[in-house]
Parts: structure tokens; C-alpha cells; sequence
């Protein structure tokens, strides 16, 4: 059933169509850092903040950042877990996420099931979500030994995201890869929109304004940015990637 925050945030897509979410790798940043950038990208009318990473093992700095974001800003702080120790107790909600094109086990149901009874332990707010690399998918692509699907293939990503659907997944989420060059095509988006019933994610190789609009366009309810924050002066570029994105 749906909590809390998953209301906000469709409540947030009606409102304004696309909306963005910053993700901080909770991997190697101090807590100044993290908190700095927060306050940055709210100004800039981001929708919520994932934090996680594929290679983040350190539970404990997971946990301290968390604090350190949930200290300064009021946007829902959702952690985005490429393992079992991307758990945090102090996150508003979490994504319930399976590697669906991954060869190994481990990432499709197995660390979920590790770490189903620590979040109902933790009580947080656990969204399904199909996970789908698109391509190489950089880091988690490798970590996730997934079997990326051709960027030219539409109609097998058109085959794992009606499963996620099957599935009852509510959530979405077509990963390029993180700091990838080219983030996932319109006409990948395009087929997945047209199947998919739930909130579309998009993430990976999102720089630019135009880029954005093109993701957007080709019906993504949700664009994730992560590489943009770690540059100095993000700000203005992030501005104009959530102008072109939201209807209002
Ligand atoms: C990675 O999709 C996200 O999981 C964000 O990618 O770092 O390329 O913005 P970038």
C-alpha cells in the first residue's frame, strides 16, 4: 500500500509533470558537504533527494549523512540502496528496489530479502521499484552484473518493464548508469511510458537543460541528477535543467 511520501510525490508529478530529484553518494562526503548541497538543490525546486550509491558499504556514513540532510531541508529524503547496507532508520522512505536484469540472484531478491525485516524493524515507507540498466550502466552496471539492454532495443525493455507491471512495481527506475556520456534514448523512454502505468524514473548522463527536456518529453515523471552536484556552481544549470522539466 502506498505511504506517505509516495502520495507527496505523485501529488508532486500532478502538479508539475516531470519533476527532478538530486541524489548525493553518501560515499566519501562530509557531512558540510552534503548538507551544502541540499540547501542548494532545494533552491533550486528539486522534488526530493535519494542518497545511496552501488558502491556504498559503509552503513554507519549512510546513516550520518542522513542525519546531516534530514537536519536542513524539508523535501522527502528517500535512500536509493545498491546493497543491504544502504539502509538507513532515519530516511523518510526507501526504494524497494530489484535489479530485474541482473544475472545474479543476490541483486533481484536476495539482498531484498536480507534487508526486508530491518526496514519493517526501521518502519520506513518501502516503494517497489523495477531497476532497469539500459547499456553498459557504468559502476552499478559492473557491481549489479547486469545484462544491460542494448540501447537500440525497445522492445526487450518493453518486456521487463510490463513484468515490473505484472509485478505490481509502482515504480520504475531506467538507469544509464551514473557520469555515463549518453543518458537513456527518447525512444527507450517512449515504449516504457507507453507500458508502464506507474512513475517512470529516469536517470544517468542528465547535464543539461536540453538533455532534461528531451528525457522528459519522452515521458519520464521523475529525472534523477547526481554527477551535476559534485561541480562547483551547479546551481544555475540545475535551475534551468528543473525549469525545462516542470510545467510551471
Ligand atoms: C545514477 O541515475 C543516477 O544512479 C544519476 O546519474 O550521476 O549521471 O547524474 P548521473
Amino acid at each position: 500500500m502506498a505511504g506517505a511520501i509516495e502520495a507527496k510525490i505523485r501529488e508532486e508529478i500532478q502538479k508539475h509533470g516531470t519533476i527532478c530529484f538530486a541524489l548525493i553518494d553518501s560515499e566519501g562526503i562530509t557531512k558540510e558537504k552534503a548538507a551544502d548541497v541540499v540547501k542548494r538543490v532545494e533552491q533550486c525546486k528539486v522534488s526530493g533527494i535519494l542518497l545511496g550509491g552501488s558502491t556504498a558499504v559503509d552503513q554507519l556514513e549512510l546513516d550520518y549523512i542522513t542525519r546531516a540532510v534530514k537536519s536542513v531541508t524539508s523535501l522527502p529524503v528517500i535512500l536509493f540502496p545498491g546493497n543491504i547496507t544502504g539502509i538507513s532508520p532515519n530516511a523518510d522512505a526507501i526504494f524497494f528496489s530489484s535489479l530485474l536484469n541482473s544475472d545474479e540472484p543476490y541483486f533481484i531478491i536476495q539482498a531484498q530479502a536480507l534487508g526486508a525485516l530491518l526496514i519493517k524493524k526501521y518502519s520506513l515507507e518501502a516503494m517497489p521499484m523495477g531497476y532497469i540498466v539500459i547499456g553498459a550502466g557504468g559502476t552499478i552496471g559492473f557491481i549489479g552484473r547486469a545484462r544491460g539492454i542494448p540501447q537500440d532495443k525497445p522492445g526487450i525493455v518493453a518486456m521487463y518493464v510490463l513484468a515490473a507491471q505484472y509485478m505490481g512495481m509502482r515504480f520504475v527506475y531506467l538507469e544509464a548508469g551514473s557520469g555515463v556520456i549518453s543518458h537513456v534514448p527518447p525512444n527507450i523512454i517512449r515504449t516504457a511510458r507507453s507500458l508502464f502505468d506507474g512513475i517512470l524514473i529516469v536517470g544517468g548522463g542528465i547535464r543539461s537543460a536540453s538533455e532534461a527536456k528531451a528525457v522528459a518529453e519522452a515521458g519520464a515523471d521523475i529525472i534523477v541528477v547526481s554527477t551535476l552536484l559534485e561541480k562547483d556552481g551547479f546551481d544555475g544549470t540545475l535551475k534551468e535543467i528543473v525549469k525545462a522539466v516542470r510545467r510551471d
